[in-house]
């Protein structure tokens, strides 16, 4: 009986250390697996392994003044590509940027947001059309153009595709529509990359989500 029951008790001792061998096993894993979450996470927050997007650029203004990036820093800047002969995307991309500037001017009087229409045309948007096309939209609207490879450069730093089609910089032919990327960027007074908004996105949710942002940096 006393035979029997030690028995018991070591098997029972033994399948005791194996269970815990298994659950220590577990939360070591466990345990590791969460230090490499919070490690990815610190990464994320630091930036490292964010795709860089953005950079500088050097372009012409509407009134025919030389201006790269430097130009706008202390200001956030919000950059949208495209060309005034657009017949439907951008008058509406530039109609919510517009309308964005306003959110922001009234919710956040302390920051200043500098609307730039980068035009991808440069064949047929001359400075001049690209300050009449401009009025249409709001006031703190800056138009800026360039040389072809000056306006893809900027282009290229943004990850943003553009192309007229491949004879429209040389031909006769002015009767082109020039597809592009849809996205407006928004960029940080230092001149860094926030975040970009695409077509789904409406002027409210924009504002909310720089507003939150400059909440989240305490400005
Ligand atoms: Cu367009």
């Amino acid at each position: 009986m006393l035979i029997c029951s030690f028995r018991f008790g070591w098997k029972s001792v033994a399948a005791f250390i194996a269970a815990s061998g298994l659950l220590y096993g577990y939360f070591s894993y466990e345990k590791t697996k969460l230090a490499e979450q919070k490690a990815i996470a610190a990464q994320r927050e630091q930036g490292v392994g964010k795709p860089t997007i953005g950079g500088p650029f050097s372009l012409v203004d509407f009134n025919g003044v030389p201006v790269t990036d430097m130009d706008y820093r202390g200001k956030f800047m919000l950059l949208y590509f495209g060309y005034t002969f657009c017949p439907d995307v951008c008058p509406e991309e530039l109609d919510k940027m517009a309308k964005v500037v306003e959110n922001l001017k009234a919710l956040r009087k302390d920051q200043t947001i500098v609307p730039i229409f980068i035009s991808c045309d440069p064949k047929r948007d001359s400075i001049e059309s690209i300050k009449e096309y401009l009025k249409d939209f709001h006031p703190d609207f800056i138009g800026l153009t360039g040389t072809h490879s000056q306006i893809k450069r900027a282009a290229k730093a943004y990850r943003l595709y553009f192309s007229a089609p491949p004879l429209a910089l040389d031909d006769d032919d002015s009767d082109y529509l020039v597809d592009h990327s849809i996205f407006f960027y928004l960029v940080d007074p230092d001149g860094r990359y926030i975040s970009h908004f695409g077509k789904q996105e409406t002027a409210d949710t924009v504002t909310e989500k720089i507003v939150d942002f400059l909440k989240s940096k305490g400005l």
